[in-house]
């Protein structure tokens, strides 16, 4: 599964032109990918001579507004991206930020509601666990309603519950104190180079996913061979089995061992042959706990 992020933000803020401009989508859907623009990608590619280069991707979702309802759509997402207007001369951005803060309060709090209703129900039978969870709620609830968010929750949640007010939240100003959506949206059309030359630096796009990965502890590795050579993400600490879940379930099942070198050491020797023949390229087990950069040959057999 890709990293999901969902777009959330005040009415007429910014959300589609954002959601437009990092995933090249038009705004009829509101799901597309985003691609992560990473220059080691396309040096390692150059290496290998791969005929398709394929980005990391993240998922993002965009939401037509906000209330309770519309917020639930995003109870699996893996972030939320806040967009406040800064650009209309009419709104103070952290206002807005307390105000969706607050929203999605509300959204966990009706979440939490439901399902204690539901639980309370089920709870009359007598089963026990049934009855704990029903108690778990009722303070769960008493706590959301006291204005606090999940997040200040000393106790541990329950694993089903997937509420908004403890994901990580990235909080975009658009307007010219933070990014500029609209500009960023008309140079999305210009090739990069001519974009690159209206800006004052790197695109403030890449700022955001940058922010993301910060924000998420996430590394990117590769996989490069002359048929493709492909990026991916993955939380920074997990193991070379995992990784090779990512690529696919049968590489993972049929693991053997992996090849690994660091991208800039295969750039350097200029083929995976001579890296090898250096001595850079190292051999892992499944237990191996991938580095950012690192270029990824898994051996396995099905
Ligand atoms: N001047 C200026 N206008 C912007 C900027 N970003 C968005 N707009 C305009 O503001 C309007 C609303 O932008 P959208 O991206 O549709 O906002 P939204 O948050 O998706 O709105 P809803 O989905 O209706 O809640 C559009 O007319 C945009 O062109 C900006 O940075 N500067
Ligand atoms: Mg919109």
């Amino acid at each position: 599964m890709p990293l999901e992020v969902g777009i959330v933000g005040l009415p007429g803020s910014g959300k589609t032109t954002l959601f437009e401009t990092l995933t090249r989508a038009p705004a009829s859907t509101n799901v597309g990918m985003a691609p992560i623009a990473d220059e080691r990608l396309d040096r390692v590619a150059a290496v290998v001579r791969a005929k398709k280069v394929t980005p990391a991707a993240i998922r993002v979702v965009d939401l037509q507004g906000t209330g309770p309802q519309l917020l639930g759509n995003l109870r699996q997402v893996d972030a939320l991206l806040v967009v406040l207007d800064g650009f209309s001369g009419t709104r103070v951005p952290a206002d807005d930020l307390e105000t969706l803060r607050l929203e999605l309060l509300v959204a966990d709090r009706d979440h939490v509601e439901r399902r204690l209703e539901r639980v309370r129900k089920q709870a009359k039978s007598g089963d026990p666990a049934l009855r704990r969870e029903t108690a778990d709620l009722e303070r769960l609830l008493a706590h959301l309603e006291a204005g606090r968010s999940l997040e200040e929750w000393e106790g541990e949640l329950p694993p089903e519950l997937e509420p908004l007010t403890t994901k990580p939240l990235l909080a975009l100003e658009n307007g010219p104190r933070g990014i500029d959506l609209k500009l960023e949206a008309e140079l999305r059309e210009l090739p990069p180079e001519e974009a690159a030359a209206f800006r004052d630096g790197p695109s403030a796009l890449d700022e955001v996913v940058r922010r993301l990965f910060e924000t998420l502890d996430l590394i990117s590795f590769f996989t490069a061979s002359d048929k493709e050579t492909r990026a991916w993400t993955l939380r920074r600490g997990r193991t070379a089995i995992e990784a090779a879940a990512m690529i696919h379930s049968d590489i993972a099942r049929g693991f053997i061992r992996c090849e690994v070198i660091r991208w800039d050491d295969l750039v350097e020797a200029g083929s995976h042959a001579e890296a090898a023949r250096r001595g850079l390229q190292r051999l892992e087990g499944k237990t191996y706990v991938v580095q950012d950069g690192d270029v990824l040959n898994v051996r396995f057999n099905v």
